[in-house]
């Protein structure tokens, strides 16, 4: 490594040996983007025509850029190992650049040291979306992780890093991957990270290539000025050793004020329809009923506001000032929660038609962030670099604390990061999210609990208690006819894709905060869900055990109901664990401690009977089933099991140890 250490720009091309276990890696710089680009930073957007995986881009990996001014300096971490590799990297200005710098790419060429090649068919690797409601799944060979027809891509532009088109976005994981070369594999993940990561997969025909960029936002530098960049973790091992894990570990800055939150949420059933006497019939309950007694928080939802951007202004359909709901709460004995989504102002609102000024636009008008069906109207995000903005910021969340609130669901928050055209733009979208991020922590009060969603996860990392790591469940399955018409089938709400992304994420989320998997539900009424699905949703959440928030309206359940939300709130559990989340697609098995015993849990997120082999340091387990306690059609015969389409079941495992190779 030692000439690994100290690199200015005119070394990287000639490519950077790093051997890594199994793997032969070589690096090197490809492009320095310069140049104002509209609409985002990339030349995903501007230079390269999108490709399909199988093709590397001609010469990526010989392009070499002479900086002059630059000189980019490489450090390697402390604890670098022959299967371990981690490096920092940092950009000093001899000279003042005045022109904007849009980013560095690395291109990342992989081999297999005994030689073979590494056909795109035998290649699995993991794909972590940009954001909370973003695709997180195991994608196989050149099969894309998302195919997104172009008449359904404005549903998925609010899904992707705007620097990376939506066709592109099947290929791009957002801060990590691990990549599964058959018997070997490769996590390469961001550390140290101070702007957006992400890393764009290529196979060749003997090689693969990942491309690792970094966003550097247009920015310019002053003479002698250094920027810190961040960096990368690389690791080797089998594809059963948890990389993930432990990048999850090394990177993570998880801290909750608490480990379980139970509660309601007013978003499903309702919807923006919510009132305050509503609200008042679901605090009585909630305080009335003995089985739901230890449910703590109370959180009202989107409908409460003149519009969204009105946060402190009464919608006359609430019958009701948000201030009441907060008293109301606070005088049950419940922690009261709020959501808001403190970036974006939709069209009609004052704030918009007030303040046009402090939103985010391209020289001639706001740039939209998404339309949104709920509210009929299209949305525009603000400019967080303006200080008025921030000020406005800090007021709203402060006046709220003061109404009683203690929790906020902060919502649509990728639109802090929506493109870059911030007025003063020395800021990196990244940079500027955190401090806006940290306006509202302060504001709110440092004990609040802030639960992340719409959220970009990189910089969010730290700053939340909590995150939810899924598209909405929508109480069904997966996406109606029409959706999945005009969809080409790519999910887009439903508990198969929710199910997926917490499994997905589990390894490294739980190093970052509270899992928010949605609402589970407990209604059997009125639903687009079998009994099973509400089983296997309800069941899924009381094992991950981190937030558990009831999406029903509770004025509605039977006692049937109340009984059944006993039955699963005994199955609360903690230490959630995916264990195969990264090898198998969908994921299929979980540990737990259930009230001290560990417990292992299998799910079948497949549409057909599934028979499911348990790994052989688990044959033991399955003497007590509590699966007849959740009518779950699961039962152990030996070290395979048969679970029926959409259910979930799990077995105390007493004797079971975990197997942390
Ligand atoms: C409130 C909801 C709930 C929910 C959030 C978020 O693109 N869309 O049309 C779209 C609709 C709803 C949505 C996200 C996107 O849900 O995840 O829990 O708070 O907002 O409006």
């Amino acid at each position: 490594m030692s000439e690994f250490t100290k690199a200015s720009i005119g070394f990287f091309p000639k490519g950077v040996p790093i051997p890594l276990g199994n793997l032969d890696l070589t690096l090197t710089l490809a492009r320095s983007i310069l140049g104002v680009i509209k609409g985002g930073p990339t030349d995903y957007i501007h230079g390269n025509t999108p490709r399909s995986l199988g093709e590397a881009p001609e010469g990526a990996a010989a392009i070499g850029i002479s900086f002059p001014p630059m000189e980019l300096s490489c450090t390697p971490g402390p604890t670098d190992s022959p299967t371990l590799r981690e490096f920092t990297l940092s950009l000093t200005a001899n000279e003042p650049v005045a022109y904007p710098i849009s980013g560095l790419r690395l291109v990342l060429e992989i081999r297999r040291n005994d030689g073979d090649p590494i056909p795109p068919e035998t290649l699995s690797w993991v794909r972590n979306g940009w954001q909370s409601w973003s695709h997180a799944g195991l994608v196989h060979g050149q099969r894309p992780a998302i195919s997104v027809p172009r008449r359904a891509q404005f549903m998925f532009d609010m899904k992707e890093d705007p620097s990376v088109p939506v066709e592109r976005a099947a290929y791009v994981s957002d801060m990590v991957t691990q990549v599964h070369i058959r018997d070997w594999s490769l996590l390469v993940g961001a550390i140290d990270q101070r702007y957006f990561q992400k890393i764009a997969l290529y196979t060749a025909p003997e090689h693969l290539e990942l491309h690792l960029d970094l966003e550097l936002d247009e920015c310019t530098l002053a003479a002698g000025e250094t920027l810190e960049l961040g960096g990368w973790r690389l690791e080797s091992g089998k594809p059963e050793s948890p990389l993930m894990e432990r990048w999850g570990g090394r990177v993570g800055k998880r801290k909750s004020r608490q480990e379980t939150v139970l509660g309601w949420c007013s978003w499903y059933e309702r919807k923006t329809r919510i009132t305050l006497p509503y609200l008042r019939s679901i605090v009585d309950i909630i305080t009335r009923r003995e089985e739901l007694r230890d449910l703590e928080l109370i959180q009202v939802d989107d409908g409460y506001q003149k519009a969204v951007g009105d946060w402190l202004l009464p919608n006359p359909r609430f019958r009701g000032r948000l201030k009441e709901a907060g008293e109301l709460i606070t005088s049950a004995g419940k922690e009261a929660g709020v959501w808001v989504s403190p970036f974006i102002a939709q069209k009609n609102s004052d704030l918009f038609r007030d303040h046009r000024d402090w939103f985010l636009h391209d020289g001639y008008h706001p740039v939209s962030a998404g339309w949104n069906p709920h509210w009929r109207s299209s949305f525009y995000p603000l400019d967080l670099t303006q200080p008025q903005v921030i000020e406005w910021l800090g007021d709203t969340f402060s006046t709220l604390r003061s109404w009683g609130f203690t929790f906020f669901k902060l919502d649509y928050l990728y639109g802090a990061c929506w493109k870059i055209l911030h007025k003063f733009g020395r800021k990196s979208r990244f940079q500027a999210f955190q401090e806006a991020i940290g306006v509202i922590r302060k504001a709110a009060g440092p004990e609040s609990f802030l639960l992340g969603c719409g959220a970009p996860l990189a910089p969010s990392n730290g700053l939340f208690d909590a995150m939810r790591v899924s598209c909405d469940t929508e109480f069904q399955w997966k996406n109606p006819p029409l959706l999945r018409m005009l969809t080409g089938e790519t999910e887009t709400i439903g508990i198969y894709p929710a199910a997926r992304n917490t499994l997905v994420r589990n390894p490294f989320a739980r190093h970052m905060w509270l899992q928010d998997p949605d609402c589970l539900m407990v209604r059997r009424r009125n639903r687009r869900l079998s009994d099973n699905e509400v089983d296997l949703y309800s069941l899924l959440c009381m094992a991950v055990g981190e937030m558990v928030l009831i999406g029903d309206d509770l004025t509605r359940w039977a006692e049937e109901d109340f009984a059944r939300f006993a039955q699963y709130r005994s199955q609360l559990s903690t230490g959630f664990r995916a264990l195969d989340s990264l090898a198998d697609d969908p994921p299929r098995l979980f540990s737990a401690t259930q009230g001290g015993r560990p417990i292992l849990g299998a799910l079948n997120l497949s549409d057909a009977p599934n028979e499911i082999t348990l790994p052989e340091e688990l044959s033991r387990v399955g003497e007590s089933p509590i699966s007849a306690q959740t009518q779950s059609p699961g039962s152990p015969e030996g070290t395979r099991i048969t679970l029926a389409p959409h259910s979930l079941t799990s077995w105390h495992a007493d004797r079971f140890e975990e197997n942390e190779s």
